[in-house]
């Protein structure tokens, strides 16, 4: 069977998350760059496979996926049924689908919010009620580590890496995450995962980008 191939962009958050799945669940991966400075999602060879053109995008030998926390949890569903990335018990797998589901309709629009009207619309200063959503779902976070060393228990899960791809992000913009003790020790920690360097090679162009627009406090 040929490698899965992942439909990827560097600098996009929920790519680099799918393509930490396939690292920390050790899938190998064939990856193909969509350049979307360029448009090329917008090609019709592209999209012929994702209509919503969107990366990150998955093809598995002719099963093709988009939205990085379905295709995660295809791939250690179909390739690691025993990982503990995403458990089999339903209330410890419940508690994971939680935490993605946050990343996915809070963490993501939220930091979304933030940068977007930024990159794209000329906005030139945060709004107040803008940052705090953002800093609310910090302390959400740090909550949901309290008492845990990972967002879904005692050991790494999908939930972490989701966020993880995020984090790095929105800080290396500039957003300050100290006084939230927990969240801080969990990003010190993540740095050990695979495919962690990775994630940084792609938040740093995403960091340069960002900063020929804003290079202020978020
Ligand atoms: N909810 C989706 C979001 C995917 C998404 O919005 N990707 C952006 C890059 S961060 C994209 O491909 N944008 C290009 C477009 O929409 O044309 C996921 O988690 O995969």
């Amino acid at each position: 069977m040929a490698p899965i191939i992942l439909y990827h962009n560097c600098v996009s958050t929920p790519s680099r998350f799918a393509l930490l799945a396939f690292r920390n669940l050790g899938i190998d991966v064939e990856i193909r760059n969509v350049d979307l400075l360029k448009k090329e999602q917008l090609k019709p060879e592209f999209l012929k496979i994702n209509p919503q053109h969107t990366v990150p995008t998955m093809d598995d030998n002719g099963f093709v996926l988009w939205e990085s926390g379905a295709i995660a949890q295809y791939l250690a569903e179909t390739y690691a049924k025993d990982s503990p990335l995403y458990p089999q018990d339903t209330k410890k797998k419940a508690l994971v689908n939680q935490r993605l589901q946050f990343y996915l309709g809070t963490m993501l629009p939220r930091m979304r919010q933030v940068t977007h009207p930024i990159l794209f619309e000329g906005l030139k200063e945060i709004p107040e009620v803008k940052r705090k959503l953002l800093y609310d779902a910090f302390g959400f976070l740090d909550q949901f580590l309290n008492g845990s060393d990972w967002l879904a228990g005692d050991h790494v899960t999908l939930a972490d890496l989701s966020i993880l791809a995020n984090i790095t992000t929105i800080v290396s913009f500039g957003a300050d995450i100290s006084e939230f003790k927990n969240l801080s020790a969990w990003a010190e920690r993540c740095k050990t995962l695979p495919g962690y360097d990775e994630n940084m090679e792609g938040v740093k162009m995403f960091t340069a980008f960002f900063k020929s627009f804003y290079d202020g406090k978020i």
